[in-house]
């Protein structure tokens, strides 16, 4: 029998695993499509009826289809109430941090990580991105001092969102643990049942959940 939910995405992608990992730490199967975005499948016009911007990842859930992977995580919360604020200031709070992440926080990670692995450009763009990574970082490290949890006092959508991008900086040459309190955050997310890192979790080919 076919999941409820499909993940279209790509073992290589930060927001991809953003949602793996929801799925897995709520306990959810998942029917899995994976997008080989080398070879041009995300602009492909029927993956453009799946998610109209030509990204991964994007899910279906009862033919209702959807995309933006922190968007996808407050979907999710929604429908199992696992990870979901505990009262409203906590929701306004847990979006504050699902918009930070991906305004401030992902994209000099990713666009790092991108440069270590896939293209070379000027130095001086490298640096750039470098900076506002570690800015990124550093705000993220002051924030979890003192804290067990982004948001309130157990693990939320905004944790998983912002894990989905901490768990790659390694391949961004980032090294955890000049972030202290990002590290001892980092080991309690890791902590979690059904917790794993991205390439245990994302299959590389499709995949149905039973
Ligand atoms: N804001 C989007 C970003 C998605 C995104 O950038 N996906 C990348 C892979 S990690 C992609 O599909 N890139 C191909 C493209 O943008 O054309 C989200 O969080 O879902």
């Amino acid at each position: 029998m076919a999941a409820a939910y499909t993940l279209y995405g790509s073992f290589l992608s930060a927001p991809t695993y953003k949602v793996g990992l929801m799925f897995a730490l709520c306990g959810l199967d998942f029917d899995y499509r994976h997008i080989d975005l080398a070879k041009g499948q995300h602009k492909s016009p029927d993956f453009l009826k799946i998610n109209r911007y030509g990204q991964v990842p994007a899910i279906v859930h009862r033919g209702f289809n959807m995309c933006q992977a922190n968007t996808i995580l407050e979907y999710i919360a929604e429908q199992t109430g696992k990870f979901a604020p505990a009262n409203a200031e906590d929701r306004q709070r847990i979006r504050e941090w699902l918009v930070w992440e991906s305004d401030r926080l992902e994209p000099g990670i990713n666009r790092s990580r991108f440069f270590e692995r896939f293209a070379k450009p000027d130095q001086a763009v490298v640096d750039y991105h470098r900076k506002w990574a570690e800015m990124g970082l550093e705000v993220l490290n002051d924030l979890l001092d003192g804290k067990q949890v982004l948001v309130g006092t157990q693990p939320t959508i905004a944790d998983i969102a912002v894990f989905g991008v901490v768990a790659h900086m390694a391949e961004a040459k980032f090294d955890v643990t000049a972030w202290p309190h990002v590290k001892a955050w980092w080991d309690r997310i890791a902590a979690l049942p059904g917790f794993k890192l991205p390439y245990d979790l994302l299959p590389r080919t499709d995949k149905d959940a039973a």
